[in-house]
């Protein structure tokens, strides 16, 4: 006959209203003696409450996140009448301890399968010895622990989404399943893996979690610079007239709240050149064989925002004013700055701009946003002297930066595009053609 029986926190110690950060079991599993059944987590510790019994769970009394202390009440299990075993009490984990199921054979990276070399297949993933002071310091419970030794994930390499960080299970997932993708796309560089360094043996330091955006666009421009071939074409834009017109624009429309910055008219210059230049208006399709062009125009701007860099993408610029195109700058970044923008305000963009002409810079090498096949840097203006008709003038210059795929775009191509948009910046009535 079966038997309903309280399972309770056994004796944890010191440890007073711990945190449960896992539960292991649900109802209807049958469970042996010791298995695990719940994971508790204090300032100091992190420990698995094994059963005391073997039976199958009835009814769980706790969930993640409830506060418990010894004698409290976890769940509600129907034993046999045989099963009269008894656990030892609750085996606790300092995070700075190994976690105890170690592994006969060292840590083997979580994809690392190396095939034979074969010059149709891509290389192997560069082996990712587990870090064991990495993996010792990480966050985790010791049954995410134990997960990540089986699966061979290096834990001090993983960053947590759960509570204070703490890494789960799907963080661990996640991140094989990230390795498992590069291998499968030929992302293995065969590099030596980042040496963990402890800075603070030079000095003073402080450690400082990214944001998800920062993490997030991380990823892409990482996948971006060492998938894409880039090249960058440098140039520069008489603007003298175009900042005399913007200025006289902002008077006009002052009373209405406009602000133009040049920002504006390079939006509108990109129109011009990607009508010119359709090729810049395309992207590689999956396999790498063809090239999608596209017949609207939306360009993508990076915006600096407090938690990192965000692009929206501005729809259909060939289809808005010079001032319209100026208010919805101010708009969307706005947005960008107060985290309001819906990924489908960031996706769908032709070929993104990236102005660091409000800080300054003389030049730089903008990644290219990818599928886009390029983005167009953008510097500080400066008066120069220009050499014109026998004599130095002062003139306003704008230097530009073009990144480009040079899978897609040829030399010639980039210095037409940067060339075209040169001469329409310097003359703003070509925009009109
Ligand atoms: N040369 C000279 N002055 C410039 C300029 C340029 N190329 N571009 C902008 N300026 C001036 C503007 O006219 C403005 O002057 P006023 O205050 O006198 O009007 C001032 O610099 C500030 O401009 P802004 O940055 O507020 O406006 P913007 O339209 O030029 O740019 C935005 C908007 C959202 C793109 C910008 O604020 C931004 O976030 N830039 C950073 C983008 C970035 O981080 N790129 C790097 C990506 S790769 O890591």
């Amino acid at each position: 006959m079966a038997d309903v029986k309280d399972i309770l926190v056994p004796d944890i110690g010191d440890f007073e209203s711990v945190e449960v950060i896992e539960i292991m079991v649900s109802p209807g599993d049958t469970i042996s003696v010791e298995d695990p059944l719940v994971s508790l987590e204090s300032d100091k510790a992190a420990m698995e409450i094994p059963s005391p019994q073997a039976g199958t769970i009835k009814e769980l009394k706790v969930s993640i996140g409830d506060t418990v202390s010894q004698g409290d009440l976890l769940v509600t299990m129907e034993v046999s009448e045989t099963a009269t075993e008894s656990a030892p009490a609750a085996k606790a984990e300092a995070p700075e301890q190994p976690a105890p199921a170690t592994p006969a054979e060292p840590e083997k990276p979580a994809a690392s399968a190396p095939a034979p070399a074969s010059a149709h297949r891509p290389p192997p993933v560069a082996p990712t010895p587990v870090d064991e002071i990495g993996f010792r310091k990480a966050h985790a419970s010791p049954a995410v622990r134990k997960f990540a030794r089986e699966l061979g994930a290096d834990l001090g390499q993983i960053s947590g989404s759960g509570n204070k960080g703490r890494i789960l299970k799907e963080d661990i997932t996640a991140f094989v399943k990230k390795v498992m993708t590069s291998a499968a796309a030929g992302g293995g560089l065969g590099v030596a893996p980042m040496p963990e360094i402890d800075f603070s043996q030079f000095g003073d330091i402080e450690s400082q979690a990214l944001t998800k955006i920062n993490r997030l666009t991380g990823q892409f421009l990482h996948r971006n610079w060492v998938t894409v071939p880039h090249v960058t074409q440098f140039d520069e834009a008489d603007i003298t007239e175009l900042e005399a017109f913007r200025k006289q624009l902002n008077e006009e429309h002052k009373n209405e709240g406009a602000r133009v910055t040049v920002l504006a008219f390079l939006m509108k210059a990109l129109v011009s050149a990607l009508k010119e230049y359709p090729r810049f208006n395309s992207s590689l399709d999956a396999t790498g064989e063809n090239l999608i062009l596209k017949k609207y125009i939306h360009i993508g701007v990076a915006v600096d925002t407090p938690d990192g860099l965000v692009v929206p993408v501005f729809r259909d610029c060939d289809r808005k004013s010079l001032i319209e195109l100026a208010n919805e700058l101010i708009e969307v970044s706005g947005k960008a700055r107060d985290k309001k923008l819906s990924p489908a305000d960031m996706s769908g963009g032709c070929i993104s701009i990236s102005s660091l002409g409000g800080i300054g810079g003389t030049a730089f090498t903008p990644i290219v946003n990818a599928p886009e096949v390029a983005v167009l840097g953008v510097s500080r203006a400066q008066m120069k002297p220009v050499y014109k008709d026998g004599k130095f003038e002062p003139r306003l210059v704008l230097p530009l930066s073009l990144s480009y795929d040079h899978r897609v775009i040829d030399g010639a191509d980039g210095a037409r595009f940067t060339s075209f948009l040169s001469k329409v910046l310097s003359d703003t009535r070509r925009l009109l053609l």
